[in-house]
């Protein structure tokens, strides 16, 4: 028996930039790229990297996003 599991809407974990489905250390690079100008994050990528939904990705995102990967 095979089980097809379709997400007609999936969701990520907030921090999940890249949509892997984990929020790791492959996400926290590109929020700091953003924040240092080299990648820009649009629509739902930068809704996930913006960790205080405060509309903006800045440092403190890239803290939030270290301190989640790390479990702390
Ligand atoms: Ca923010």
């Amino acid at each position: 028996m095979t089980v097809t599991v379709t997400a007609g809407s999936p969701s990520y974990p907030k921090g999940d930039v890249d949509r892997s489905g984990q929020v790791e250390n492959s996400d926290l690079i590109m929020v700091a790229r953003h924040v240092v100008n080299i990648l820009t994050l649009t629509g739902e990528q930068f809704t996930l990297g913006d960790m205080n939904d405060d509309k903006v990705i800045d440092n403190k995102d890239i803290i939030t996003l270290a301190k989640k990967i790390v479990g702390m």
